[in-house]
């Protein structure tokens, strides 16, 4: 694991560093694959990046609890329900931590709700879909699970220690959601045709939005360069795009669906899958809210937070009587 930017030249200068020494040495910490910590120098452009990226991030899992929490009481049965409650705790999990990374760069968690709710700062398009059937809790494991984690597991690798430490207890969950997915499939697929032909409707509907969410094209990735320059992400839209279709193709063949993409076939002189094109207006539109649920999930979300307000107020007078008693404890 690479180590830490641990002294920077601000800790030692007798004078004040002047910013292009901080700008060489934050370069050094990048070239050398070592980790950038929140008390180093870091550019500004570096720091506004990461709390965009983590700050959608954190939104995206937490708008992501909607979908599959929809299913939460009418899973059909106590098992399948304790396994879709403990998901969706996990996804909320998930959005604590990336909150809590996005803090350790200054920014300030209810600032980053209120952009969310006032539309300021996007969350992941895959989220403005909808689950009319129990297999697209299934779906969403497999496509959506399986596509975070083509994208996350370089992430752990994230030039930014909070984001990559982040990332790392977050995949291994992501995993076990992917899993759970799948099992719910194949469970599904050997059941009546009725609940075939539900999983593959659902594997219909979901295909071409999971493609989509890696992102535009690298031609018109506005962010990809730098980023990738600053080594937050390791790699571009298109090639993680390609690893989940590679990924996925064995897997739906093992389960037995058919995936949407006549011209999904394998091309032996590129030891990769050729596939369609999404359609990336689509994904633009969706993007800028026009999806098929972008104003249910914001309703909800928005309710969800007012409706929170209470235990915030609560909790932070809990927190300062504990800091008076503590306070008073130590003055006796
Ligand atoms: N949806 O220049 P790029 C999950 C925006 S978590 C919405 O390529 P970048 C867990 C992009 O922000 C899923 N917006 O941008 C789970 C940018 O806008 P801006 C979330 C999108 O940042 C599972 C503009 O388009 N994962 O699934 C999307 O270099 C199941 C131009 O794009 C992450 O957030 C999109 N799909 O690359 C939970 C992973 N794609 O900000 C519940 C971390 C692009 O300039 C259930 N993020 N945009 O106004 C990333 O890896 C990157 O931010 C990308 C986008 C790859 C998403």
């Amino acid at each position: 694991m690479p180590s830490s930017a641990s002294s920077s030249p601000g800790d030692t200068a007798a004078a004040p560093p002047r910013e292009p020494d901080l700008q060489a040495h934050f370069d050094r910490t990048i070239a050398r694959d070592q980790r950038v910590e929140p008390r180093d120098w870091m550019p500004e452009g570096y720091r506004r990046t990461l709390i965009r990226q983590i700050a959608q991030h954190a939104h995206s899992e937490i708008i992501g609890m909607q979908p599959e929490g929809a299913w939460i009481t009418r899973a059909p049965s106590l098992r399948r329900k304790a396994i879709l409650f403990a998901k969706v705790q996990d996804e909320a999990g998930h959005g604590l931590y990336l909150y809590s990374a996005a803090e350790t760069l200054g920014a300030d968690r209810d600032d980053l709700t209120d952009r969310l709710i006032e539309g300021r700062q996007k969350y992941s398009s895959i989220f403005n879909y909808p689950t009319p059937t129990f297999a697209d809790v299934g779906v969403i494991g497999w496509f959506v699970d399986g596509a975070a984690i083509c994208n996350q597991v370089p992430l752990c690798r994230s030039s930014y220690g909070p984001y990559a430490r982040a990332m790392v207890r977050v995949c291994k969950e992501e995993s076990f959601h992917q899993r759970q997915g799948y099992e719910l499939l194949r469970t599904m697929m050997t059941g009546t045709q009725a609940q075939r032909d539900m999983v593959q409707d659902a594997v219909d509907r979901w295909w071409w939005p999971s493609l989509m969410m890696f992102g535009p094209p690298d031609d018109d990735s506005p962010n990809s360069a730098q980023s990738m320059a600053w080594r937050i992400k390791r790699h571009s839209n298109d090639e993680l795009r390609q690893k989940f279709v590679d990924m996925t193709v064995p897997q739906a063949e093992k389960l037995g669906v058919t995936l949407p993409d006549p011209e999904l076939k394998w091309n032996e002189e590129r030891g990769h899958h050729d596939f369609g094109t999404p359609d990336f207006s689509e994904l633009m539109r969706v993007i800028k809210g026009d999806g098929p649920c972008n104003a249910e999930r914001m309703a909800r979300r928005r309710t969800a937070h007012e409706e929170g307000a209470w235990v915030r107020e609560a909790a932070a007078a809990h927190a300062a009587k504990q800091a008076r008693r503590e306070e008073k404890e130590r003055a006796a």
